[in-house]
């Protein structure tokens, strides 16, 4: 017998169940979260903050590494440094503490209710939560994903690792194949790197494909020069290994080569859990995701799909965005997904990290007859850097870089990695159609930068607002340099010729 009535039961408090029943509470329903785990989903146990405490560790162990001994910084022994420990602190800690903050804003401050258990779908308005039934008007899946393991020998050796054992690292190994160059990927390269791993990435086509050309140069350069290998074009055949991993082989161009190593991280994507929708009748894509609509409603009446699990893109604040949208729909208030809205990307690359909004240089030479790149730095690296050196004749290298964890110091004491920022203008509307950055601290100003971009924000409209000097965006500031031209063609005497496709071995 259903004991309760519910205006939608949320199954999966992910992201996307977390703030859509938020929102669904708010507009005066009354949802039930079903959760097998903890609020948040894995957000906190393996993904995003987890990986921004990652990030952190890694960054201050290069900069350690970069800084030591110069000036006045002591000299520090890197050499037992450990990916182990790091994650050790966050299983004890970072795990537990995320945990309690979830539950304590869903439950104690937003009053929301939780069926803790796991739950068995029985039709599309019960759902059974160690043995007691629930009744909802409307079912929400948020089930939300899982790494895709590719279909090759040896992914079920001992040390193959998906993003999802990395918080349940024991032992550092010592040189680590990662096999997938997108985002998780790159990043995964940035973050081990520093605790003296040998760092090598396999990508079958082009790593981070949509991301700006030069923001891909500029992290790939960093990866040459801190020794993190880089092979696109190469396909992986198998992960070979007696019980545990010794190598990957990989091809290219007709070449068999291997990759001798003690551990894989496994980055080719992410698979929607959309098995437990298929006995509802519910239509899967190709993907395995949830077929919506815009309004995230599946093909059976009263059943809905957010976050994850509905397919890509798989990025939070689409989750969110989703449950927010699934619950004004229940509600009566009839909501789609905006499409308008562009949505920004961010990676980290410990030190340092980037974002992107919009279109890219060569999305937008495709599109408009010519553009305006404002950019800084604006010319050639010093090729033979060497940290606290004056280095003549290169006033071309001037800012970026004023994030959280450093304003100017990697100027100075980091080989002049300073990072870039470009923003793209369309000359004849002056306005702006893309950002991009890799730096520190400018991934909070993409979330509004993605709005101007939507209601065409211009280069005078830009040049009026307010900076906050130094600031890690640099567009205020930019954009008033140039804003007083009639006819927009932005600076003079700026070059970049660096191609990071030259820098590494091609498939
Ligand atoms: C991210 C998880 S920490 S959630 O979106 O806040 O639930």
């Amino acid at each position: 017998m259903a004991n309760e009535e519910y205006d939608a039961i949320w199954f999966g408090g992910g992201a996307s169940g977390r703030f859509g029943s938020a929102f669904h509470k708010a507009l005066g329903g009354r949802p039930l979260i079903v959760e097998k785990h903890g609020l948040g989903g894995e957000c906190h146990v393996c993904r995003c903050a987890f990986e921004n405490y990652v990030a952190d560790q890694a960054s201050m162990a290069e900069m350690l590494r970069l800084y030591s001994g110069l000036a006045w910084y002591p000299k520090i022994d890197l050499s037992n440094i450990s990916m182990a420990k790091v994650v050790e602190v966050y299983r004890n800690v970072g795990q537990p503490a995320f945990h309690d903050a979830m539950s304590h804003q869903s439950e104690k401050q937003l009053q929301l209710e939780v069926a803790w258990g796991k739950g068995v779908i029985i039709d599309k308005n019960t759902v059974e939560v160690n043995g007691k039934l629930y009744k909802g008007k409307n079912l929400v899946i948020g089930t939300g994903s899982r790494p895709t393991i590719p279909d090759i020998p040896g992914t079920d050796l001992e040390n193959v690792w998906t993003y999802r054992d990395h918080p349940y690292i024991e032992k550092d190994p010592k040189k680590l194949v990662i096999i997938g160059g997108g985002k998780i990927g790159i990043g995964k390269a940035a973050m081990f790197a520093p605790f003296n791993i040998d760092v090598t990435v396999l990508e079958k086509y082009t790593c981070l494909p949509k991301w700006d050309w030069e923001i891909r140069n500029y992290i790939f350069e960093d990866f040459k020069r801190r020794g993190i290998k880089v092979y696109e074009g190469i396909d992986v055949k198998q992960i070979k290994g007696d019980g545990k991993v010794e190598a990957v082989v990989a091809e290219t161009n007709g070449d068999v080569m291997e990759f001798p190593c003690d551990a894989v991280i496994l980055s080719v994507g992410l698979t929607p859990n959309s098995e437990l929708a298929v006995p509802l009748g519910i239509k899967i894509g190709k993907e395995n995701e949830i077929i919506i609509d815009k309004g995230c409603r599946t093909n059976v009446p009263g059943i809905y799909a957010v976050g994850d699990v509905a397919g890509p893109p798989y990025f939070m604040a689409i989750a969110r965005k989703r449950g927010m949208v699934a619950a004004k729909n229940m509600m009566g208030e009839e909501a789609v997904m905006d499409e308008t809205l562009p949505l920004p990307d961010h990676i980290y690359v410990p030190p340092l990290e980037a974002t992107t909004v919009g279109l890219t240089e060569e999305e937008a030479r495709k599109q408009y007859d010519d553009v305006v790149v404002i950019r800084v730095p604006w010319g050639d690296r010093p090729k033979d850097t060497e940290p606290l050196k004056y280095i003549p004749h290169f006033e071309n290298q001037g800012l970026p870089v004023c994030g959280r964890m450093h304003s100017l110091n990697l100027f100075f004491y980091g080989e002049n990695r300073n990072g870039l920022v470009k923003a793209i203008v369309d000359p004849a509307s002056r306005k702006y159609v893309g950002f991009h950055s890799v730096g520190d601290g400018a991934k909070t100003g993409f979330q509004y930068l993605s709005y101007l971009l939507k209601i065409g924000w211009t280069v005078d409209q830009m040049a009026e607002l307010h900076e906050i000097f130094l600031n890690a965006e640099h567009f205020v500031q930019l954009s008033r340099l140039i804003a007083g031209q009639k006819e927009l063609t932005g600076y003079g005497a700026q070059t970049v010729t660096e191609d990071y496709t030259k820098l590494f071995p091609k498939g």
